[in-house]
Formats: structure tokens, C-alpha cells, sequence
């Protein structure tokens, strides 16, 4: 039977992800979905829902529900599996009601807004003796960090001594401030060091160069960020969320025998009338968009086993320690020690 999937939020990626199960994913049914916007869910389900719906991925094109409340769709019987995309801020009690209803749940980053509440979640999830939750840090389902990550561990660059990061975004709303560019925007690459060096971060460095006259007053972008892997490696970031041109996000490798660097765009290069270039993509749905497609069929086919298949709560929650002391260096310009739980003694 297909897997019954509710979304909660219907902002930018959480209409994206429903689009997604109801045209691309196999195996899953978008049956409801919940956003304070009313009007918005409503207009979804409905272009979404029986009428208008391919049989490609769902089969059926069921009408869609609409559920005002969260906490009600997560506790709905014909709910099997959630996707979680409202904001960050929503996260810690719509995780809660999902572990208290035994729900698998696929939940945007970050995880929670801070370290504590995150760690709650790993902790609840623990308890309940089985893994429910995955995070959504798609980039280790993007086909190139993929490769990359296949090609470092293969070992036959030798060991990775060092990641150099560019994470650029068009632009972003006016209410993203300095702190959201860490916990939104450089989260991505906590989890891609974490991830690519199979290692947790120490110690932070968040510094901030005179920023862009292109925003608003106080806010610090772009931003540059260290990381120190506890084993000794280091990572850098340049994360640039008013940049103008488009969306780029590059990582280069260098290890003992060689690099390796990914995210050049070099498919659509184009040589013209003395010139080469190709088009820069407008935001992360395009250029991550094979990414989230793979990730979503993942989970779906996971969950039908009863099993992850992806990052975890406790990823989540490592990168919330990691940008809550990135956050403490932006402020006050120094480098700052990660504080986290120890592993083994949360999960034994
Ligand atoms: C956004 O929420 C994302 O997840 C994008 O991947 C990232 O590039 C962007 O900066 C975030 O705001």
C-alpha cells in the first residue's frame, strides 16, 4: 500500500516537496496537508488533488485534505508519515507529536532553533527505541557531493586535509538576519563537513568582512566561517546570501594526493563569439532539485521498511550545537569551542 504522506507548510519547499510526491515520488500518496495561510493550503490541495493530479507518482490523484491544525494531521489515522517545512521556530513540538504518535517524519533543517530543544528531540527519539526521524540536509543525496564523497572515502586521494566552501544565494527575504545565515544557510555545510570527514566539528570561527551596502543596516553578509574537525582537519566557508548573480554552492577538496571540486555547473558551459559562460541557477530548487527527488523516494522507500536512510536527529542536532557557537564567534569575533553531548552517552 502506498505510503500517506501529510505536509505541514506549504511555503516555498514544503509546495515544492508536495508537488514532488504527488507527481515524481512512487510508492506515496500526498493525502493532507496543514499551513496557517489557509487560502494557500486550500489553493494547493486543490490544484494538487483529484482534478487536476497525473497518475505519475501517486496513482490515484485522491483529493487532498486540508487540516488547519499541525498537531491534528500529525494525529490523524490516515496520516502514515509526515513531512515537516514550517518554520524552524515549529519544529521541536511537531517533532514531539510525531514521535508521541509512533510518525516517521522527514523534517526540514534546521532540526530546532537551538541546542537544547534539539537535543530533547534526539533524547525522545531515543527513548522510544526506534529511529523516526530524518533530517532534511539533502546535499548528501546531491549526485555530485554523492560522487565526491565516494571518491574521498574511496582513499585514493589519501586523506582529506581540507574542504574550501561557497555557498551564494540571489537574494534572501528581508527578515533573514545575521544569525539566520548561519542556522539557515552555513548549516548546509556543518553538515557537508560532518558528512564528507565522518568527524564532529570542535571549534567555530564565524567573521564577517564590511558587508554588502545591499542590505538592510546590521546585517552581516557575507560571512566566512572556519571549522575544526576534532581529528585535526579544516574546513572554510564563504556564505553569501545577497550575491546578486544566482545560486552557487562549490566545495573543493584537497587531500595528501590530489582535490577534487564540485558545483562548477559545467554542463551547460557555453563557448561563443569569443566568449565561454552558462546560466547560473536562480535558487537551491534547481540546483538541488534531482537532490530533494532522491532524498524523498529514499525516505518513502525507507519508511516502508521501518528504517532511515538519511542524516539523523542526532545530525540535526550536532549542527544546532555547531551553529549556536557560530552564532556566539559572529558575535563576538573570536573562535568558540562546540559544546555537545557526548554521543555514546546519549545513545548509548
Ligand atoms: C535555504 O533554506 C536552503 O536550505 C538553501 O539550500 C540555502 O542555500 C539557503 O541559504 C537557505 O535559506
Amino acid at each position: 500500500r502506498d505510503l500517506r504522506i501529510g505536509i505541514i507548510g506549504v511555503g516555498v519547499m514544503g509546495a515544492d516537496h508536495a508537488e514532488r510526491v504527488v507527481r515524481r515520488i512512487s510508492g506515496a500518496r500526498l493525502v493532507a496537508v496543514s499551513d496557517p495561510d489557509l487560502p494557500r493550503a486550500t489553493t494547493l490541495a486543490e490544484s494538487l488533488g483529484s482534478s487536476s493530479a497525473p497518475a505519475a507518482g501517486t496513482g490515484d490523484g485522491d483529493a487532498i485534505r486540508v487540516i488547519e491544525d499541525p498537531l491534528a494531521l500529525i494525529g490523524n489515522a490516515e496520516v502514515d508519515a509526515v513531512i515537516i517545512a514550517s518554520p524552524g521556530f515549529a519544529h521541536a513540538e511537531q517533532l514531539m507529536a510525531c514521535l508521541e504518535h509512533g510518525k516517521p517524519v522527514l523534517c526540514e533543517k534546521p532540526l530546532t532553533m537551538d541546542t537544547e530543544s534539539s537535543l530533547r528531540v534526539v533524547e525522545a527519539e531515543h527513548k522510544l527505541g526506534r529511529q523516526l526521524i530524518q533530517v532534511g540536509f539533502m546535499r548528501r543525496f546531491d549526485p555530485e557531493y554523492a560522487a565526491l564523497k565516494q571518491l574521498l572515502d574511496s582513499g585514493e586521494l589519501g586523506r582529506t586535509l581540507l574542504l574550501h566552501n561557497v555557498h551564494r544565494n540571489k537574494t534572501v527575504p528581508e527578515s533573514f538576519r545575521s544569525e539566520m545565515i548561519v542556522r539557515d544557510s552555513l548549516v548546509h555545510e556543518v553538515d557537508v563537513a560532518r558528512w564528507l570527514f565522518d568527524d564532529e566539528i570542535a571549534r567555530i570561527t564565524v567573521r564577517a568582512p564590511k558587508p554588502t551596502g545591499l542590505v538592510a543596516d546590521g546585517v552581516l553578509d557575507p560571512q566566512l566561517a572556519v571549522f575544526e574537525m576534532a581529528s585535526g582537519a579544516i574546513a572554510d566557508v564563504e556564505v553569501f546570501v545577497n550575491f546578486q548573480v544566482g545560486y552557487e554552492v562549490r566545495c573543493e577538496a584537497v587531500a595528501e594526493k590530489g582535490s577534487a571540486t564540485i558545483g562548477l555547473g559545467v554542463d551547460v558551459l557555453t563557448r561563443r563569439a569569443g566568449h565561454w559562460g552558462g546560466a547560473v541557477p536562480d535558487d537551491y530548487r534547481a540546483r538541488f532539485g534531482t537532490a530533494y527527488d532522491i532524498e524523498v523516494q529514499r525516505w518513502v522507500d525507507a519508511t516502508a521498511r521501518g528504517e532511515i536512510d538519511g542524516p539523523t536527529a542526532w545530525d540535526g542536532y550536532a549542527a544546532a550545537a555547531v551553529c549556536t557557537a557560530g552564532v556566539q564567534s559572529l558575535q563576538e569575533g573570536r573562535p568558540v569551542e562546540v559544546e555537545m553531548a557526548r554521543r555514546s552517552e546519549v545513545l548509548g
